[in-house]
């Protein structure tokens, strides 16, 4: 029997276009490489592979910059995939270009029934819990609207505050098993993580945060030593890929995914 918050038999990724250099980004470091862009992502779904899944690699949309963050406009709960409205205006249209594959690709598809926004960004999964960070991306209609699908699909749903200069609730957490998370210190302390073991990022490793559990492997951003020993202590076996391209747009391990069980 799977563990249905980490253990996948298949993931849905997205090519990053070109355009991926007009990507959004709190603050200017200097626009991705699409070259250096697509190899990082490359090697990404390699990982995926060797960590037992079956992967679908769906074209580049050139139209939608952002789009290689496939995380964003949909959720995967127990093979029913809900189609979620992203709330970056630019990015809205991805609902429509992601939502024809999930109904050739998963047994259900909901929609959200108002005008609410939630990014898959801001959703954490354990087994029977739903943790959605409110964020400057998902707002407290989308909470609403996303409330009856998953506890319909057998999950609690709690709302969350992400601290407001965070982009959202996963850029700073991760599940790593059924019971625990790796969270940066400042979302550790928000309280968002109640009946969860914590393991806290290492000073200055924030960005470390955004990992992903695949099966028995914890992908983890290149650069951040101090926490892959941590990881590495608490007996997680960690794989290192550099995201470096994807963090000049505020993006990271698990947005370029959608994971799931078939
Ligand atoms: C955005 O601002 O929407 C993208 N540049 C980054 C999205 C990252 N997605 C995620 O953390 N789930």
């Amino acid at each position: 029997m799977k563990n249905k918050s980490f253990e996948f038999s298949h993931a849905l990724c997205r090519l990053p276009a070109v355009s991926v250099i007009d990507g959004l980004r709190a603050d200017d470091h200097g626009d991705p490489d699409p070259v250096a862009f697509a190899a990082e992502h490359a090697a990404y779904i390699t990982a995926l592979r060797e960590a037992g899944c079956v992967v679908d690699v769906l074209p580049a949309e050139e139209a939608f910059p952002d789009s290689v963050f496939i995380e964003d406009p949909a959720l995967v709960l127990n093979g029913t995939a809900i189609v979620l409205r992203p709330g970056a205006t630019s990015r809205l249209g991805e609902i429509a270009s992601i939502r024809p594959v999930l109904v050739e690709k998963m047994n259900n598809v909901i929609d959200l029934v108002t005008d609410g926004f939630v990014d898959g960004g801001d959703i954490l999964c354990t087994d029977d819990r739903v943790l959605l960070g409110l964020s400057a991306r998902t707002n407290y209609q989308g909470a609403q609207d996303l409330r009856p699908i998953v506890e319909n699909l057998g999950y609690t749903l709690e709302v969350l505050q992400t601290p407001p200069e965070i982009l959202h609730f996963k850029t700073e957490s991760s599940l790593l098993d059924a019971q625990t998370v790796l969270a940066t210190p400042t979302l550790a302390a928000s309280g968002a993580f109640k009946g969860l073991k914590i393991i806290k990022t290492a000073i200055g490793e924030e960005a470390a945060a955004n990992a992903i559990r695949v099966n028995t492997h914890v992908f983890l951003s290149a650069g951040h030593p101090k926490t892959a020993d941590i990881l590495n202590d608490a007996g997680y076996s960690v794989r290192i890929l550099n995201t470096s391209q994807a963090a000049l747009i505020d993006g990271g391990l698990s947005c370029m995914s959608l994971r799931y069980n078939r």
